[in-house]
């Protein structure tokens, strides 16, 4: 953690970004367009290689990029890491992005310990991370999660994933209203299918398994998702933009997938 968030004893060089999950997919993609638009970005994850990594390409980018590594679900990690960071790199946006989901049994099949990975990740992760940058937090700042198709429509084989989405929806709604008298605003992207590592972590490194979710149609690109993540950041102060339901051109909803014949 040292090395990679050096430079946190000083100021940062822009307006500042803190992005879960920037170890990959739409939450590293989100970092590179906000060190590329000259914001200064703490990128996290669980893997510090990888968090390293995404350090590295950003300042050799030019970018302001420091680093955190830490579990969203590990209360007590999350306080020491946001704790370690000083208040004049509080973000102007933060992004809960990190999230999985595990397995695609119906539910009186269902892990137990699959359950407890995405209640714990989506949602108590996403409370943990909140509850320790928001008291810091400016008026003027925005919080932005990562929630999905899966949050607004149930499908077969999704039930804890779905629940865990549609409850990103409704804190994303409720936290819109507690926030209010601050003047913070928060907000939401709703994407569909996204290719990402999120289907090979779903299906526990199966690739085969991953590679079909995505054959015979166009999924969005992590960069896509990103791309509205940004806009939403970056709109004047006036304008709160509460959700963003992104989809792939085939894709028409949770169980509507326009698939080419093989
Ligand atoms: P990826 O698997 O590519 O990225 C997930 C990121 O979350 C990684 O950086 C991972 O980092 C991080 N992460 C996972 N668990 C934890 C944890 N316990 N603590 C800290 N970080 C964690 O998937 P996506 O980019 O696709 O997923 C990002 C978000 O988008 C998720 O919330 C997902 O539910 C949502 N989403 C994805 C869609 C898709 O089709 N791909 C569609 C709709 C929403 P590390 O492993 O290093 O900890
Ligand atoms: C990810 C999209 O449809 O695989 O949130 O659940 S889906």
């Amino acid at each position: 953690m040292d090395t990679l968030s050096a430079g946190f004893d000083r100021s940062p060089h822009g307006r500042t970004v803190f992005i879960t999950g920037a170890t990959s997919g739409i939450g590293r993609a989100t970092a590179v367009m906000a060190w590329e638009a000259g914001w200064s970005v703490v990128v996290t994850g669980r893997r510090a290689d990888r968090v390293a990594e995404v350090v590295e390409a950003g300042r050799a980018a030019g970018g302001d990029v420091q680093g955190l590594v830490f579990d969203v679900r590990d209360r007590e990690a999350v306080a020491a890491a946001i704790g370690s960071v000083p208040d004049a790199w509080a973000p102007e946006v933060l992004v809960n992005n990190a999230g999985l989901a595990v397995g695609r049994e119906p539910v009186d099949q269902g892990v137990y310990d699959d359950w407890d990975r995405m209640v714990d990740t989506n949602v108590k992760g996403l409370l943990n991370v909140s509850r320790e940058w928001l008291p810091r937090m400016a008026a003027g700042a925005r919080v932005i999660n990562v929630g999905s198709v899966a949050g607004k429509q149930a499908y077969p084989g999704g039930s804890v994933y779905n629940a865990t989405k549609f409850a990103v929806d409704g804190l994303t709604q409720a936290m819109r209203m507690d926030l209010l008298p601050r003047g913070i605003q928060v907000g939401q992207v709703s994407p569909g299918a996204v290719e990402t590592e999120f289907s090979l972590v779903r299906f526990k490194g199966d690739e085969g398994a991953a590679s079909a979710v995505y054959e015979g149609f166009e999924p969005l690109r992590a960069e896509d998702v990103a791309d509205a993540i940004w806009f939403m950041a970056t709109r004047p102060g006036h304008v709160c933009i509460h959700d963003v339901w992104i989809m792939p051109a085939a894709q028409a909803s949770a169980y509507h997938l326009n698939r080419a014949e093989s």
